[in-house]
């Protein structure tokens, strides 16, 4: 029986404050705009996964997701594959001593414990993951900001779950994307108090995927372009400040813009592209409501490719914004489910 190599991770869900969205190159994805996430707590929402090779597997790589079977042959998946195993093959080149992994099949193992495909950034963690626990198995001396290059291909989005914390996305501007990777603003100690409930509209999967739908929007909105081009650049800056000056108003302020920014240019989508819901709308009404009320910002929504919101809150107003939301759950509003969340920082 010859031998099995195996090494296990687990990757963090991100949700982007300053919204990915749009590509300059749809095979490398490499973005038209810079972003910005948050990380979320791994405890409850994460993608773990095994990699495993050996010279005894049947000889195509393999990965089975929540327990199905997926198709590797895609450029995407290829991508990360391919990177990896030139990176380990030069280590091999270097080391002949080492076993030669590069040339084994590959066995993907992975399970996510949130709802696929439903705007909770399932790619961002599983790509992320997939990554990881490759380098792992082949033991590369590779930092996140090299494996951030790699997840990228994969996913635009996975490249900032390699961070914890606050974490950045550089649109960069080589052709080959080389530049095009994630950075730390800050760590999740730098501001612990952070807090992200996520309100689930729904699990079902979106109806526009978001390669598609930022395909049409570059192709078709009149709006995408300031956004890309001026928009952004400059909220980056304003959210990058915010962060390291735990500015939660100029934080939520500009999540909630941004968040707003990224919905009007799918609606000048054409054809349009609708991922609120009235009851997303309601949870916009609610957050404007609960800020009214305490005069000053302490509630910020935000929106993906999907109905669900993500709410960013500090700890010492739970109370004033979870508890107007929780009593919403189970009622005639549409909300199934909520759960709070803490930002993290990265397993290693
Ligand atoms: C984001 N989204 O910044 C934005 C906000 C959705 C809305 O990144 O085609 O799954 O795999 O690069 O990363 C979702 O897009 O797209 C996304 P691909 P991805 O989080």
């Amino acid at each position: 029986m010859s031998e099995i190599h195996r090494a296990s991770t687990t990757a963090p869900v991100n949700i982007a404050v300053i919204k990915y969205w749009g590509k300059r190159d749809p095979k490398l994805n490499l973005p038209t705009n810079s972003s910005l996430s948050v990380t979320l707590s791994q405890s409850d929402l994460r993608t773990h996964t095994t990699a495993s090779c050996s010279p005894s597997y049947p000889s195509s790589d393999s990965l089975l997701l929540n327990g199905s079977p997926q198709d590797v042959t895609g450029a995407r998946t290829q991508a990360c594959f391919r990177e990896l195993r030139a990176l380990r093959s030069a280590l091999e080149a270097a080391n002949p001593s080492l076993p030669k992994l590069s040339s084994m099949p590959l066995k993907i193992v992975s399970e996510n414990n949130f709802p696929t495909a439903a705007g909770l950034a399932s790619s961002a963690a599983g790509f992320a993951a997939l990554v990881r626990a490759i380098a792992n198995l082949y033991e590369l001396p590779a930092s996140p900001t090299e494996l951030s290059r790699i997840a990228r291909q994969g996913s635009g989005s996975a490249c900032r779950s390699l961070f914890g914390g606050y974490v950045g996305w550089e649109q960069g501007s080589q052709a080959d994307g080389s530049d095009s990777v994630a950075f730390q603003v800050a760590p999740a100690s730098h501001w612990p108090e952070m807090r992200a409930l996520i309100l689930v509209v729904s699990a079902a999967k979106k109806g526009v995927s978001s390669t598609t739908g930022m395909q049409t929007t570059v192709a078709t909105s009149s709006l995408f372009t300031s956004r890309a081009t001026e928009t952004v650049p400059r909220r980056m800056l304003e959210m990058q400040k915010a962060i390291q000056e735990k500015d939660f108003e100029g934080f939520g302020k500009v999540t909630m813009m941004d968040s707003n920014s990224f919905h009007a240019t799918c609606l000048d989508t054409y054809p349009p592209i609708f991922y609120l819901n009235d009851v997303s709308r309601a949870a916009i009404k609610t957050v404007e409501c609960i800020n009214a009320a305490t005069g000053k910002i302490v509630a910020a929504y935000t929106f993906d490719a999907g109905p669900n919101a993500v709410i960013y809150y500090l700890e010492e107003n739970e109370k004033a914004v979870v508890g107007v939301f929780k009593a919403m759950i189970g009622g005639k509003d549409g909300w199934k489910g909520a759960r709070g969340e803490k930002v993290e920082g990265n397993k290693e």
